[in-house]
């Protein structure tokens, strides 16, 4: 009985880490200058309320998976001097 109850503990938290993600929608992808503007929801990770702002990126490949209008889940992470950088993105078919 002990056993079921940590398997089912385990099998909810799982989730809990995917939910981590923030909901958002591409607004322009800007490969010049390397950003993506996105329209987010509140992104937990960096304790950021839902906005419309422009964002670096991790890695510049990421500019190619994704274009104006996309619906994504994504992670940031906040920089010293103030740059929000996205570190995971991925669409959501
Ligand atoms: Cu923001």
């Amino acid at each position: 009985m002990k056993r079921s109850l940590l398997m089912l503990l385990i099998a909810t938290a799982l989730p809990a880490v995917a939910q981590q993600l923030a909901d958002g929608e591409i607004r322009r992808v800007d490969k010049k200058a390397r950003t993506i503007t996105i329209k987010h929801g509140p992104i937990q990770s960096i304790d950021m309320p839902a906005m419309t702002m422009v964002f670096d990126v991790k890695d510049p490949a990421m500019l190619d998976r994704v274009k104006a209008g996309d619906k994504v889940r994504f992670d940031a992470e906040m920089k010293a001097g103030g740059k929000t950088i996205v570190t995971r993105i991925e669409t959501v078919r």
